[in-house]
């Protein structure tokens, strides 16, 4: 079975949006894995972030990230990085239509609330790196 990484990120936490999050996903059929509340290490994120060292935004996003607690979880089920990211939403603020998580929550390209593995690659990578103690 599919798994993926989906992560509340910290204005998600700040602003008391694990449990309509959580129910989204699990609404679409997904289960829960694993799951935890985790202030990232700089360290966990450059990794996590590896494909975008470089870019203008990477820091920021770096600052953001490491700001305060995420709720990091491993979700399973058929396709399943694709239906997180399909919930998600779109990456740019703009793009982010109503209905989806970011649609209806963020206001920023930067601070949007949530994110979800791109591939299953990308799954089993990250899947790694912040859940090392999950035999899946
Ligand atoms: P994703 O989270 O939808 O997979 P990525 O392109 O992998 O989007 O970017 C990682 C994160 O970096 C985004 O979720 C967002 O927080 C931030 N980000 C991406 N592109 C921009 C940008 O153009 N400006 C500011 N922040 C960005
Ligand atoms: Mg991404």
């Amino acid at each position: 079975m599919e798994v993926t990484l989906a992560i509340v990120k910290p204005d998600g936490v700040k602003r008391g949006l694990i449990g309509e999050i959580l129910k989204r996903y699990e609404n679409k059929g997904l289960r829960l894995k694993a799951a935890k509340v985790v202030t990232p290490s700089i360290e966990l994120l450059e990794k996590h972030y590896e494909e975008h060292k470089g870019k203008p935004f990477f820091k920021p996003l770096i600052e953001y990230m490491s700001s305060g607690p995420v709720f990091a979880m491993v979700l399973e089920g058929e396709n399943a990085v694709k239906l997180v990211r399909m919930i998600n939403g779109a990456t740019k603020v703009e793009d982010a239509l109503p209905g989806t998580i970011r649609g209806d929550f963020a206001s920023s390209t930067t601070y949007n609330v949530v994110h979800g593995s791109d591939s299953v690659e990308s799954a089993k990578r990250e899947i790694a790196l912040w859940f090392p103690e999950l035999i899946l």
